[in-house]
């Protein structure tokens, strides 16, 4: 069987900071100075970013990629490409997420080598796909009702989210509906971070907004050592008995 911890990017992604985890929509394109925008954020307490963009050109994502990468690379925060292992590849960029409509994990491993590969997670069903595919992280959703997102599956709630974070051997997010208000009783559902979009890139102020959202992940129980945590022999051997 092959050795969970042996495998980098399983490393990584148990290295990364997953608290505050931003995901993008659309609405950056229409930022004047994106480069500007995105410092300040990370700035204000976002750990990793997503970059999930639906509608650009290939050659408009290129370019956000590569601004975006720019700045995470200087602020040390890992970047994850949405969808597109090709742009992730190109920019060298820290990994790609992907969901079930998307490429298969397997195939999206071949070519994103040691990188982060995440995976979008609704049911047990999904996360043990997730875990004996060898995605790296994944995000369990939506927890609330999202009007981000049309084609996702049945809101989770606290309590379906509980489930899948005390089953998942992987880091986890939380992602969906998720407001700074909310924050906390997501974090106490046993994930590692919470995944929002627009709690900060929808708020007058997204820099305060980001700065509310990474006081109450740092508030709520140790995210640091529940991650530490999730080594434990317990986690491993369900790991272990999820991989092929
Ligand atoms: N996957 C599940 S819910 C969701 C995604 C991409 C949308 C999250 O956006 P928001 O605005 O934080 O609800
Ligand atoms: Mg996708």
């Amino acid at each position: 069987m092959k050795d969970f911890l042996a495998t980098p990017s399983r490393a990584t992604a148990n290295a990364v900071d997953w608290r505050l985890y931003l995901a993008t929509d659309d609405r950056i394109l229409n930022l004047s100075c994106p480069a500007e925008f995105f410092a300040k954020l990370i700035d204000a307490g976002v750990t990793a970013l997503q970059l999930r963009l639906k509608s650009a050109e290939d050659d408009r994502f290129r370019e956000m990629a590569r601004i975006l990468h720019e700045i995470t690379s200087a602020k040390g925060v890992p970047l994850i490409i949405n969808d597109r292992v090709d742009i992730m590849l190109e920019v060298g960029a820290d990994g790609v997420h992907v969901g079930r409509g998307d490429q298969a994990i397997c195939e999206v491993r071949k070519l994103a080598g040691d990188r982060i590969i995440g995976y979008s997670v609704n049911t047990m069903d999904h996360l043990r796909f997730a875990v004996e595919n060898g995605a790296d992280y994944v995000g369990l959703g939506p927890v609330f009702a999202t009007g981000t997102k049309s084609d996702t599956g049945p809101v989770l709630g606290l309590e379906g989210l509980t489930r899948l974070a005390e089953a998942c051997p992987l880091p986890c997010v939380g992602i969906g509906g998720i407001t700074a208000t909310r924050v906390g009783n997501v974090m106490g559902c046993g994930v590692d971070g919470v995944c929002v979009i627009s709690a900060v890139l929808g708020a007058d102020d997204p820099a305060g907004a980001a700065a509310e959202a990474a006081a109450a992940t740092s508030a709520s129980e140790s995210a640091l050592s529940y991650s530490t945590s999730r080594l434990s022999s317990l986690k491993k051997a369900s790991m272990n008995s999820w991989r092929r």
